[in-house]
């Protein structure tokens, strides 16, 4: 029998041969680990406020209770929860075959359901499957059968449809997650190193338990404006006449386009921090008139630094100590540039010499900064476990800080913009670790242009959002391999409201930019283009909220509707929000799908037929197509057309009123700066009820449009946006 102390929020209870800790953060968040204090790289901020809870001691075990759980501890640090209806929530097996040094198995309820673990490839629900998590490149077609990708996010949600919970392990070395594969009615999770710590998360619905999980992990802050608009990219555009001529094209052909990726091959012969001069002899005018144009551009950058006398980045960090070593040497492996090092950017020193690298970036009109690589990908051979990253205060194997490298890559560049370009830094990474959306966004790597991959794209993108990462995307077209244009017509209206658009290809494949087909893909592009563009205002009202809530932009049905089994393995729709719901063809040839549409009235975007929910029904979906349906009694903002997301260009907002009792809050600012963490936004209140819009600023300042166009039924009208409470009768 074990004895226990309380301090403050935490109980540490003596099993004599060990003791375990149990840290109540909120009522409805706990910690359980082997240890009092693990530093963490997900969980930055620890000051939690102090939570009161009860411990009461029974014959064999004790029992934690707050204001909505009863944590019940037993011998051999078994510990089970319950709600305070005293129903099981989550219950621990303790285990005698244990596969790793430290593992928690837990028992499952016939119909639960296993979603979470960011990026790997899989349906939504991981149930009966495993998962490693150590970040991988592996460069060949990624499919259910791998275990881990570029991306460790040891976070699962667990659910019925009356129960769900979350937990988060946060062990940074190698972790597994068995999910019911090796025993139906058990998942495990563990590590062969590190230590017991995770968190169990309890709420009411899925927005309860992802908002727990963003307060102790971080909220992905809001993005710059134009940084959901959409993106070119390939690998690479070689010339400025190349990069030029995708600006022109774009505005030629009247599609919408605010940004311009540049890949490796700007670089001197991959060397970071360098351009090349012959092929872009004039960068810095190149990017100005980009930004005349409307257009942004932003450059790839790796970790690995090229070994090479007289390069200055070399030097530095050779001279400083600043990367990795191994045997008493600085480390060596093989990337794009050949022979490189690797920086470590588990010390501060080292972040802040690679932020002040960026200068050099910034200084050329660069407003955003790609991260790759950064697993970290080596062409000679992983890296021995036994590598070590120099820190600040001590020296670290590459086994334990793999798994945050990009982390730590993404903070860095982070820093860097923040402190150069001034404004919300924009940083995309590959690889990542749980926390790592308060610096970055994400995209899934090297994805194919196969139809498989576009219909992983659904759940593959829910699951980031549910994990921490609402802005995330896939290469639109496909990465490796040709697309065709049937694919790249699906990918483009499957991915008009992802929150990171860039249509993304590999070296050699075939070209892929919207003119690069024939007319009717030219058109269908551009119809979705504009589309997503007029949908913008609502999507940043989703961007605001997730700083509050982290609730992702994309979910998966599942998430409103916990209830209704029907949604859990949903995979090919989701909801925009709670208002949008979205069932693209992701199938060579087809033209109709059946969409499942959930309890409550849903409005067929094109046609405005009123249906029915809680029943299946079957859309016509000819190649121009996506079906998309709105839920009735809701209001959808829209901006009127737009070739780039200028916020000063910004004058009128069109509510489009579905239905006839709605109430929706729309957010304003200047799109770009921090200003409006000193207050320097607008909120609206639109309501409709008994015929009647009643518009409001929640807000007494000085930010606004200038009118608004309202859309009701067959009707539209325009009204100026004034400084009072203002009704108008429809
Ligand atoms: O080894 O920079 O995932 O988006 O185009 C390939 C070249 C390196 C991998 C990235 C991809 C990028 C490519 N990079």
């Amino acid at each position: 029998m074990f004895t226990y102390q309380i301090e403050d929020n935490v109980v540490i209870i003596d099993f004599k041969t060990f003791k375990g800790y149990i840290r109540v953060i909120t009522p409805s968040i706990i910690n359980i680990a082997d240890k009092s204090e693990i530093p963490s790289f997900a969980v930055e901020n620890k000051d939690f406020p102090n939570c009161t809870f009860d411990v009461i001691k029974e014959k064999d075990s004790l029992l934690i209770r707050t204001n909505s759980l009863i944590v019940k501890v037993s011998d051999n640090f078994k510990v089970d929860f319950y709600n305070l209806k005293n129903e099981e929530i989550c219950i621990d097996y303790l285990s005698e075959n244990k596969k790793h040094l430290i593992e928690v198995t837990k028992k499952l309820k016939d119909d639960e359901c296993i979603y979470g673990l960011g990026d790997k490839i899989s349906f939504l629900n991981k149930r009966g499957y495993d998962y490693i998590n150590w970040n991988t490149d592996d460069p060949s077609p990624h499919l259910e059968t791998y275990k881990s990708l570029y991306k460790s996010i040891p976070f699962i949600i667990c659910f019925n449809k009356k129960l769900i919970y979350g937990i988060f392990f946060d062990n940074h070395y190698k972790t597994f997650f068995d999910l019911g594969k090796t025993h139906p009615d058990y998942y495990s999770f563990g590590a062969d190193e590190g230590h017991l710590n995770y968190y169990f998360i309890y709420g009411n619905n899925f927005t309860e338990v992802v908002k727990g999980y963003t307060f102790l992990t971080g909220r992905a802050p809001l993005p710059q404006l134009w940084t959901l608009g959409a993106h070119q990219s390939r690998w690479s555009y070689f010339t400025e006449e190349e990069v030029r001529d995708i600006a022109n094209n774009y505005r030629k052909h009247q599609i919408p386009l605010d940004c311009i990726h540049i890949d490796i091959d700007y670089m001197d012969k991959y060397k970071v921090f360098t351009i090349s001069n012959e092929r872009f002899p004039t960068f810095k005018k190149m990017v100005d008139d980009l930004n005349n144009q409307g257009i942004k551009a932003v450059t790839i950058i790796d970790p690995g630094v090229k070994v090479e006398e007289g390069y200055g980045v070399y030097e530095e960090g050779i001279k400083e100590g600043y990367f990795a070593t191994y045997g008493g040497e600085t480390y060596v492996n093989a990337v794009w540039p050949g022979d490189s090092v690797f920086p470590s950017f588990i010390s501060e020193k080292v972040r802040n010499w690679w932020k002040s690298k960026t200068k050099f970036l910034t200084d050329l009109g660069i407003r955003g900064i790609w991260d790759d690589m950064n697993e970290p990908a080596s062409f000679k051979g992983p890296l021995p476990d036994d590598v070590v990253f120099p820190g600040d205060d001590r020296d670290y194997l590459h086994k334990e800080i793999h798994n945050v490298y990009g982390h730590l890559m993404a903070k860095a560049t982070y820093d860097g913009l923040k402190e150069y370009d001034k404004k919300r830094p924009f940083v995309i990474t590959r690889a990542c670790y749980s926390g790592t959306q308060k610096y970055s966004i994400v995209w899934t790597g090297d994805n194919t242009s196969i139809w498989t991959h576009l219909q992983f794209q659904i759940p593959q993108l829910c699951t980031l959002g549910i994990s921490g990462f609402p802005y995330c995307g896939t290469d639109i077209g496909g990465f490796g391999g040709d697309t065709n244009k049937e694919l790249l017509i699906r990918w483009v209206e499957a991915s008009c409201f992802v929150p990171f658009f860039r249509n993304h290809t590999a070296n050699g494949t075939r070209r892929q930019e919207p003119w690069q087909f024939d007319d009717e893909t030219l058109n269908i592009y551009r119809k979705y283009v504009v589309l997503r563009y007029s949908f913008i205002p609502y999507l940043y009202d989703l961007a605001y909220e997730i700083e509050k809530s982290g609730a992702p932009i994309l979910r998966p049905l599942a998430f409103h509707y916990q209830d209704d089994v029907k949604t859990h393995n949903l995979n090919d729709q989701y909801l925009v929000g709670e208002s949008i719901l979205v069932a693209p063809i992701v199938n060579q040839g087809q033209r109709a799908r059946m969409v499942y549409l959930p309890q409550g009235e849903w409005i067929d975007y094109w046609s405005k037929k009123v249906h029915k929910g809680d029943q299946y029904i079957i859309k016509d979906a000819p190649l121009d197509t996506l079906p998309i349906f709105i839920k009735n009694n809701s209001i959808i903002v829209q901006d009127p057309p737009y070739d780039y997301l200028d916020p000063k260009l910004r004058k009128e907002l069109i509510i489009d009123i579905y239905g006839d009792k709605a109430k929706y809050y729309h957010y304003l600012d200047d799109g770009e700066s921090f200003d409006y963490k000193d207050g320097k936004y607008q909120v609206y209140l639109f309501e409709v009820r008994n015929s009647v819009l009643t518009i409001e600023r929640l807000r007494n300042n000085n930010i606004h449009y200038d009118r608004f166009i309202i859309r009701y039924k067959d009707q539209e009208f325009i009204i100026e946006d004034i400084n009072t409470k203002t009704e108008i009768k429809l």
